[in-house]
């Protein structure tokens, strides 16, 4: 079935009734956020048409379907991404063109749901689209946040949070669905009594009920009729305004238990990689992984009855990271208490169900929660923990006889906290890292013990990026390039992308692409005019770090570097180099002191090489304020050079390099995470690879002595004065006294520069030379940025899910088109 396409015609007839239905008026006299509107819901007619199209293929051929399970899908704005989708672009545009519609525009009159922080919540939103697009049947099942990640200004070079009420006007993307309504219990306690059979059973009660709503998004597979929902869930509270308790005076607490239930889903927490054990957050977690696991199992049973052993078969649940992972043992609970099945049934049936995969291994991010928390707030949860945990220690002990403090390390509940990682290793029935390198060290170190035990439930599968988000959506006009060297078929199969290899021999498309990368960055430019009132040199090199602020992705190391190059330049009047632009996106945890403060040397960095005469046209260091995934689509096709900085080993994976690459960014970088792929993919003269690799951090702990490179490094030595000497900020020469502090001595108790900071340094800025060097050899640097877009393909997530759906799901794709 071949997918119907409005014309341009039908295009506009279709707006101009809905401005005339909807608002009154006609596309002279409607606002800009009433043009949305009416091409917003233009464009969902056309999608919920398909829906009716494929709609009930699934349910009648009885196929499997994924729940993907996610704290976080940081999806981005739809408007754009559906029409790329509908393959209607080119209709849209010339309607548009004839309606007097400024395009861009209307696109930025969307909110962008910022319902993620970063690289998880952002990897899950391209593994949606990318199922979509395989026609792989899924949801995708989180929270329907009422204030995503904070927004952020700048404000005298500090950060400032603001809330992101996203909701304000509505969402015109959700479909309400108050008829698949769960209850979700909390609290309470839990009675056993033996049944008329003999059978012991439990009986929860005086528990707190709030209500799971579900609203879903709708996920176009591109060129399909193939749709797949985003489910988000909304937390409500059972009590209605009781008029009665109103007429008491108790109107009061009547209101604060309303509240007290609706606060479950209000906010993100804005923490990224990072654990802290708070109370709404767990309530937030068993929230939508109860409600998502309740509406799984009603579904199953709805198309195969109460023939559990086919669950597993037909029911795939996949956790991101451990933050679901209460989903686990609340499937356990509704085949036991729900539906009475026996322990030994339900955990084959549960363990066949469940898939995870790791995102981290920071000690800091691994989620461990206080065992009286969970026993007080999911009382009948904790049982099931316990007797999980009971079971694992005695089979461990069958294989780790007398090793007491392996098997306390691998236990579910231990030394007073229940283990989440090992809650989902131990009743996965796979576990996966998201790039090689990260899957070598959860197999020799996180998850070393369980490896030991199954080494094939153990598996590595790199993480990808949807590419008709970030290159046929995020730079047209590279795509349409792409489409007249080598034809489109590459927009179907990302992997023919490598049959532009040839053309970087040919002169004329390698002028064409650096045209094309300039018109990017003139765009950039006018951006960032627009915004912040920033002017960018575009004739300078884009140089771009863009992903959270953290210690480990060492901003502060580019920070350094920066200083360092401004030293030269300003103690050398002949010194020469090709003029660039550092560009920074990053948003600080709120409450993460000295990510703040990072962002703080940034912003003065930025001024002290601007007012200085000898590096004011050579050096530009720009922050962009409020980095998310609007501001990334127009950064990442602008950007000439992308900064991968974090110390090896750290890093999992990271995605922003694969846009980067996508979009014809030479990387410079560490051996860790996917950069080792990109390197591979590429090859040595194509990437700036520097630094320790993680082996050597690993022999390095311990060891090194960050103050032997301030003593035997005059450059370095230099930056690290300028950062207490007031040469920053003279009214405050104390400012970054704290980051001099942690990068010499250690702060309370802790190492001297744990992320190797000044280790790196030298070599970073050497590379750096090597590269503003090749940079000015234009042919050569345009050879290498052609061949990073060539060689991008195998980082498409269509890649990343086809391995998945092989290795892991066993998905079937639905005959529909
Ligand atoms: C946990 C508990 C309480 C509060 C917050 C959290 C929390 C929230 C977000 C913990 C971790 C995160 C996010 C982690 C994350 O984004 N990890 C990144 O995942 C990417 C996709 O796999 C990788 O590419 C990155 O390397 C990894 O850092």
């Amino acid at each position: 079935m071949a997918c119907s396409r409005l014309s341009k015609d039908q295009i506009k007839k279709a707006i101009e009734g809905k401005l005339e239905r909807y608002f009154g008026c006609t596309v002279e006299e409607a606002t800009e956020g009433q043009l949305y509107q009416a091409v917003a819901s233009t464009v969902r007619d056309e999608i919920m048409e398909r829906r009716t199209q494929s709609r009930g293929v699934r349910k009648k051929t009885g196929s499997k379907k994924l729940y993907y399970l996610s704290a976080e899908f940081l999806v981005g704005r739809a408007l754009h991404n559906n029409m790329v989708s509908l393959v209607n672009e080119e209709n849209y545009t010339q309607a548009f063109k004839e309606l007097g519609i400024d395009r861009r525009r209307l696109f930025e009159q969307e909110p962008e749901p910022g319902l993620g922080n970063g690289g998880l919540g952002r990897l899950a939103a391209c593994f949606l689209d990318s199922l979509s697009a395989l026609k792989l049947p899924a949801m995708g099942c989180t929270i329907r946040y009422e204030y995503g990640l904070f927004r952020q200004k700048i404000v005298d070079g500090y950060q400032i949070e603001l809330p992101d009420s996203w909701l304000d006007n509505g969402n015109l993307w959700e479909i309400c669905r108050p008829d698949q309504t769960y209850e979700v219990h909390f609290g309470g306690k839990v009675e056993d009594y033996v049944d008329v059979s003999g059978v012991t059973r439990y009986r929860h009660t005086g528990y707190q009920t709030v209500l799971a709503v579900p609203y879903d998004m709708p996920v176009l597979g591109y060129d399909s009729t193939m749709v797949n929902m985003l489910r988000t869930w909304s937390a409500k509270s059972p009590k209605t305004l009781d008029m009665a308790s109103f007429n008491r005076g108790q109107y009061a607490q009547a209101m604060e238990e309303k509240e007290l239930a609706e606060v479950i889903s209000k906010v993100l927490y804005p923490e990224d990689n990072h654990y802290e054990g708070k109370e709404l957050r767990l309530k937030q977690q068993y929230f939508f992984s109860s409600a998502t696991v309740q509406y799984a199992v009603d579904d199953f049973i709805k198309v195969h009855g109460y023939n559990w052993n086919l669950f597993p078969e037909k029911v795939a649940l996949h956790v991101n990271d451990t933050h679901p992972g209460m989903a686990i043992p609340e499937l356990m609970r509704i085949l036991i208490d729900k539906y009475g099945l026996e322990w030994d049934r339900a955990e084959d049936i549960t363990r066949r169900s469940f898939a995870y995969t790791n995102h981290t291994v920071l000690s800091e991010a691994l989620e461990k929660w206080p065992e009286d928390l969970v026993k007080r707030l999911l009382p009948r949860i904790y049982m099931i923990l316990q007797e999980m945990n009971k079971r694992l220690c005695q089979r461990l002990w069958d294989v780790y006889t007398g090793q007491w403090e392996r098997i306390g390390r691998m236990a579910i509940i231990g030394y007073g906290s229940v283990h989440m990682a090992n809650l989902c290793v131990a009743m996965s029935h796979t576990v996966n890292g998201v790039s090689q390198i990260h899957a070598d060290i959860l197999r020799r170190t996180t998850f070393h013990d369980y490896y030991m035990v199954e080494p094939n439930r153990f598996l590595g599968i790199t993480n990808g990026i949807t590419h008709r988000r970030w290159l046929m959506q995020a730079n047209p006009a590279l795509s349409s390039l792409i489409d007249e060297a080598i034809g489109d078929a590459w927009r179907k199969e990302p992997n023919r992308m490598i049959d532009l290899l040839p053309f970087e021999d040919d002169a004329a498309f390698r002028e064409k692409f650096a045209k094309v990368k300039q018109d990017n960055k003139l765009y950039l430019a006018s951006y960032m005019r627009t915004r912040q009132g920033i002017l960018l040199d575009t004739e300078s090199i884009f140089d771009t770090q863009a992903k959270r602020l953290h210690e480990y992705k060492r901003q502060l190391m580019n920070a350094l570097g920066i200083m360092m190059l401004y030293n030269r330049i300003d103690s050398n009047p002949n010194y020469d180099c090709p003029p660039v632009t550092f560009i920074f996106g990053a948003k600080a945890a709120p409450g993460f002191y000295r990510a703040k403060l990072i962002i703080r040397l940034i912003n003065a960095i930025s001024d002290l090489v601007a007012k200085n005469p000898r590096t004011k046209d050579l050096i530009h260091v720009v922050f962009l304020e409020n980095y998310c995934v609007s501001a990334a689509e127009a950064l990442m096709p602008a950007t000439d050079v992308s900064e991968q900085l974090s110390t090896a080993g750290k890093e999992a994976s990271g995605t922003g390099n694969m846009k980067f690459m996508m979009n014809g960014a030479v990387t410079i970088g560490t051996m860790d995470g996917a950069n080792v792929e990109i390197f591979q993919n590429v090859g040595k003269d194509n990437i700036y690879i520097f630094g320790l690799s993680a082996e050597e951090v690993e022999r390095n702990y311990g060891v090194y002595r960050s103050s032997d490179i301030y003593e035997t490094n005059p450059e370095v030595r230099r930056v690290m004065e300028q950062l207490i000497d007031g040469t920053l900020c003279p009214e405050n020469p104390r400012m970054f006294q704290e980051l001099y502090h942690a990068l010499l001595f250690g702060d309370g108790g802790g190492v001297a520069d744990p992320y190797f900071v000044l280790k790196d340094l030298p070599a970073y800025v050497e590379t750096r030379h090597i590269l503003s060097g090749d940079y000015r050899n234009r042919e050569k640097w345009l050879r290498m940025a052609i061949h990073n877009t060539a060689c991008s393909g195998v980082f498409s997530s269509d890649r990343t899910i086809s391995e998945y759906n092989d290795k892991i799901w066993h998905l079937k794709s639905l005959d529909i088109d």
